[in-house]
């Protein structure tokens, strides 16, 4: 699949846990981290049922639509078909790339989660738009995840997919935070193939001005020192 115009550089995840969000009402958070310059919006929601999950989504959508911020929806291409928004990511546990991408079409910006080199080509070669490698650094806020990669594993996942010739986008996740982005961008890409940019939750979802912190993170993986 060739790639689609989308700016991955700055990748907001969604959470709304109060360990998270504190008092925070979403809607709001998601249009503050919109104008502070989040480029895409994954809207992940682990527990509200589907018909909330639908209205939730049309509304983040009037705040990202306007924007050109593309709307992906976390693991259900049944709730990002009801709402009419452009994606879904989904991981190695879910509903399968082939089968999200027969429900929502050739248009549709398709997201998988890999952790490891087989999974990163095996979602590259089945049409993946983009990949969330992961978890770099171990986090609070999802702590069931597999193997901490660091940024070596990254690096090793993006030198396979130029071997591999696979042109798909790719973003890192977990534990990445103003402290810590430019570093994890240096240090991830491989001589061969640079990741397209990093993706947050608690930096901006948990931080009391989401606005401020989106602006910072934005300029950190805007500004990071250019290298081949
Ligand atoms: N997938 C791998 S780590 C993670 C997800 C959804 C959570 C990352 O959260 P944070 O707060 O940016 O470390
Ligand atoms: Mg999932």
């Amino acid at each position: 699949m060739s790639p689609k115009k989308v700016d991955y550089s700055l990748y907001l995840v969604t959470d709304s846990t109060p360990a998270i969000l504190g008092g925070k009402d979403l809607v709001s958070v998601v249009k503050a981290a919109v104008e502070g310059g989040v480029t895409v919006v994954q809207y992940r929601d682990k527990t509200s049922d589907t018909a909330e999950l639908v209205q939730i989504a049309q509304e983040l959508h009037k705040i990202t639509k306007p924007a050109g911020v593309p709307l992906l929806i976390n693991d259900r291409a049944d709730v990002a078909l009801a709402a009419g928004v452009e994606g879904v990511h989904v991981g190695q546990d879910d509903l399968d790339l082939k089968t999200a991408r027969r429900l929502l079409g050739p248009d549709a910006i398709i997201g998988v989660t890999a952790n490891s080199e087989e999974e990163a080509l095996e979602a590259s070669r089945d049409g993946a738009d983009y990949l969330g490698i992961g978890t770099v650094y171990a986090t609070p806020t999802k702590e069931n995840t597999k193997s901490i990669i660091g940024t070596a594993g990254v690096q090793q996942i993006l030198s396979a997919l130029a071997a591999a010739r696979y042109d798909v986008s790719t973003v890192c996740i977990g534990g990445i935070n103003a402290s810590n982005a430019q570093r994890v961008l240096y240090q991830s890409t491989s001589p061969q193939k640079k990741l397209d940019g990093v993706a947050v939750v608690s930096a901006i979802m948990a931080s009391s001005n989401p606005k401020q912190a989106a602006e910072k993170l934005a300029e950190l993986v805007q500004t990071h020192p250019p290298f081949a």
